[in-house]
């Protein structure tokens, strides 16, 4: 495994590459072209451009997250063909600068939902969380407001205003679209871009829908076992695969989450490790840190199961608490993402010397 942090690029993240190789656990990032818009073609010089700057910090890009996918691609609208285009083209250019691994998505409308960025603990410190009654209570425009309000004066992707500014339109897009249109047209933009991912080994890792249900009516398919299951027998190569994200597929208790990662051995190109603390039953969760013993999870588990089915991709400590009074975005502090890199980089030497005992 490759211990690895997410960071925004200069300009976007409160968090440098510096401090990235400063914790010592880290050694890889996952970044990204920022302002790219879905359906905009990711220029070859820009991207060494952006490597050369983590190269040039000691550090060395593990992957991207993300290549966004246009809502044109997601519902199958005329317009998809122009955009896989430019997506073929943007992968093609990743492959040339030698970058071999993609995350995406496939969540209609919006990217992960939380209804609060900032529930405030015991310990004073804060966390995202989502309660299903307040999603019942709300209503999308609204809950964009809410959001907007709370992410530190930084933009989240799949949250921009501009975006959000047209969040009926969008919902309007997407009123004809069921889960099984929905896994059609991700058939048809996984077959469309799997010859340039051979062409330049580069592995496509799906992110799951967060959380694993259908949020305002919006189908959600990369949800549990079985879909993922379905998603990589419909286009069987190894190339398409997923990014297994623990506080994404753990939103649903009906999850196994080691169970899951033994199933899906050979396919998990990313792994995003963090923990859920749930209060009233599966409608009520928050982030806790990611010591098992602070929320659900058995992290240990997790961590062995990615070490039994030989992964050896990048690892990234997903969402962190905000911790001794700093501002950055929402779940993407340094502090205790990199806790969250000490303690998983901890589970594993544990787990891979024991297992070589
Ligand atoms: C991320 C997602 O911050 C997060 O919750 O895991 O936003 C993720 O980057 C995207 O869904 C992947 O396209
Ligand atoms: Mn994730």
């Amino acid at each position: 495994m490759q211990m690895t942090m997410r960071w925004y690029g200069t300009g976007h993240d409160t968090v440098t590459l510096e401090q990235i190789r400063q914790t010592a656990y880290v050694k890889g990032v996952i970044t990204m072209l920022y302002d790219k818009m879905p359906g905009e073609v990711w220029e070859l010089d820009e991207i060494l451009a952006l490597k050369k700057e983590v190269e040039d910090a000691g550090l060395y890009i593990a992957g991207i997250e993300s290549v966004n996918v246009s809502d044109a691609i997601k519902t199958g609208s005329p317009e998809r063909d122009k955009d896989i285009d430019a997506y073929i083209k943007s992968l093609e250019n990743l492959g040339k600068a030698d970058i071999h691994m993609v995350c995406y998505n496939f969540m209609p409308v919006f990217d992960w939902t939380r209804t609060e960025l900032a529930r405030k603990r015991a310990d004073g410190t804060t966390v995202l969380a989502y309660t299903q009654k307040a999603v019942d209570a709300i209503n999308p425009e609204d809950m964009f407001g809410s959001i907007a309000g709370d992410m530190n004066g930084t933009v989240m992707p799949g949250w921009e205003p501009e975006r959000m500014a047209k969040v009926k339109e969008l919902f309007e897009l997407y009123k004809d679209i069921d889960s099984e249109k929905l896994f059609e047209n991700l058939k048809y933009f996984l077959e469309a871009i799997m010859p340039v991912c051979d062409k330049y080994d580069i592995n496509m890792a799906i992110h799951p829908d967060d959380p694993a249900w259908s949020v305002f009516g919006l189908p959600r398919i990369i949800i549990n076992k079985e879909n993922v299951l379905r998603m990589m027998n419909m286009v069987p190569n190894k190339h398409n695969g997923i990014t297994f994200c623990t506080g994404s597929y753990g939103t649903s208790l009906k999850n196994n989450l080691p169970d899951m990662i033994r199933a899906l051995k050979g396919r998990i190109h990313f792994a995003h490790l963090r923990n859920l603390k749930f209060n009233d039953g599966e409608a009520d969760f928050e982030e806790s840190a990611h010591l098992s013993s602070d929320g659900t999870f058995d992290m240990h588990a997790i961590v062995r199961a990615l070490y039994d089915i030989g992964f050896d991709g990048p690892i990234r400590p997903d969402h962190g608490r905000m911790m001794w009074g700093e501002v950055a975005m929402p779940g993407y502090g340094l502090y205790d993402r990199a806790l969250g890199a000490a303690y998983l980089c901890g589970l594993w030497e544990a787990v891979e010397k024991e297992a070589k005992r």
